[in-house]
């Protein structure tokens, strides 16, 4: 099943960050979707949790520059 959660992204500053952000989050296997709020600093994310792990998530972020806060 798809899980959706809701993750605080440290280190965007305009829209291309954002955009960034979503799509590397896109392009990992097992997420459905994925939407940046940049004025809420937040990633919402729908994933199927057998596929990807949030700290995989998190590594993908950091990879180009970014930081996702995972609380697991
Ligand atoms: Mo915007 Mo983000 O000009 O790394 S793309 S600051």
């Amino acid at each position: 099943d798809m899980t959706k959660k809701l993750y605080p992204v440290t280190g965007m500053h305009c829209a291309a960050c954002a955009g960034n952000v979503e799509k590397i989050v896109r392009k990992q296997e097992g997420v459905e979707n994925a939407s940046v709020n940049l004025a809420a600093a937040t990633l919402a994310v729908t994933y199927n949790p057998d596929i990807v792990s949030p700290q995989q998530l998190k590594e993908a972020v950091m990879k180009i520059g970014f930081d996702l806060i995972i609380d697991e």
